[in-house]
């Protein structure tokens, strides 16, 4: 018998995060989480959870999906009927920005129960099979002294044996991410993998000027250099440099990448799940990816990129960041590197009631 939805709840938290992030457009220092439970009349409730950067933005994110309950309740759990209607109704107000992180959220946990029905973690639930999931850690190198990096990359790659960690890079000084980059370079060796991210802090020509200084430094990937959806701008920069060029966390549908893929803006792909439109998006950008033959990783969330990358055929990395750790009763662990897909009903994500508590935002 068909699931029916009953109720739409959401929750904030500000949870701490152990190496508060600094990137290029400055600090964040708090975990602001919104909690979503989807119940439904089958005793099981769908769970997902956004990253709503700020603790500021938290209360108006909280609203935004709690003003799509009345819209959803009494419908079947079914995540493309429901991501349909819910996008038609909203067409003319358009579904981006904080609307576009609820719809995904509201996806994600329509999925989550889905599968939790079915008796399936999310992953077999999609087609997949439960294969550990290529990782690098993200969860330091920030902008910071540069003495201090080569110290934290090797701590970040000992927290889960890693054989890959991301490096922030954007300082007002470009000598400054040179020593960063070199130090971290000449730590960790040839054989581990150094990724780098810009977050968008360039123009085109200091990006091409500073990029190909770095080409000479064998970083894995240079991250949105520029602004995310100057796709021209991209395509400069990467006909320029011989470091592949990764973007994609800021793109909010499948339209969107395909646009990036026509000006040939990047060799490189990471959706970001709450951007681009929950599990339901996720997989149209995968589809996109696939026929593009272009390599596809994941941005945040690896609780449940985990699942969505193991139904991508060009899986390339997922993005190791433990922000949801404090608030979770089973965070992602994580094993040589690699995510292991929990093998449990749906996402596998219940809440840390009494962490919930702790860090509740009222
Ligand atoms: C990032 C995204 C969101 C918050 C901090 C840092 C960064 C990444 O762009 O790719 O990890
Ligand atoms: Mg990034």
């Amino acid at each position: 018998m068909a699931l029916k939805i009953i109720n739409l709840r959401a929750r904030a938290v500000a949870a701490p995060i152990k190496r508060p992030p600094v990137s290029a457009s400055g600090p964040i220092n708090e975990a602001a989480l919104v909690l979503i439970d989807l119940e439904t009349d089958g005793g099981i409730t769908g769970r997902s959870y956004l990253f709503a950067f700020l603790p500021s933005m938290l209360k108006s994110t909280v609203q935004c999906v709690e003003a799509l309950a009345d819209l959803i309740r009494g419908d079947e759990v079914a995540p493309i009927k429901i991501d349909a209607k819910l996008r038609k109704k909203f067409t003319i107000l358009d579904v981006h920005g904080i609307l576009g992180q609820a719809l995904a959220g509201v996806d994600m946990a329509a999925w989550d129960a889905l599968a939790q029905s079915q008796g399936l973690p999310l992953a077999q639930s999609l087609g997949g099979d439960l294969r550990p999931i290529r990782a690098y850690n993200s969860c330091g190198l920030w902008i910071q002294d540069p003495a201090k990096v080569a110290d934290e990359a090797e701590q970040l790659l000992s927290e889960g044996n890693f054989n890959a960690v991301k490096i922030r890079i954007g300082r007002p000084d470009f000598k400054q991410d040179l020593a960063a980059v070199r130090n971290v370079k000449k730590r960790i060796g040839d054989d581990v993998m150094l990724m780098s991210d810009f977050n968008q802090s360039l123009t085109v020509n200091e990006a091409i000027m500073r990029g190909k200084a770095l080409d000479d430094e064998g970083l894995y990937w240079i991250e949105e250099p520029v602004r995310h959806d100057d796709y021209a701008g991209y395509a400069k920069i990467a006909a320029e440099l011989e470091t592949p060029i990764q973007i994609g966390e800021n793109l909010r549908d499948s339209l969107e990448m395909q646009k990036a893929i026509d000006a040939m803006s990047a060799e490189y792909y990471m959706p970001d799940v709450q951007r681009i439109g929950g599990v339901t998006g996720w997989l149209r950008a995968a589809s996109l990816a696939q026929a593009n033959s272009l390599d596809m990783s994941s941005h945040l969330f690896p609780e449940i990129s985990c699942h969505l990358l193991a139904v991508t055929p060009t899986c390339h990395w997922l993005e190791y960041m433990d922000w949801g750790s404090a608030i979770l009763k089973q965070p992602v662990q994580v094993k040589d590197g690699h995510v292991l897909i929990p093998d449990r009903p749906g996402s596998g994500m219940e809440w840390d009631d009494d962490a919930v508590k702790r860090y509740a935002v009222e």
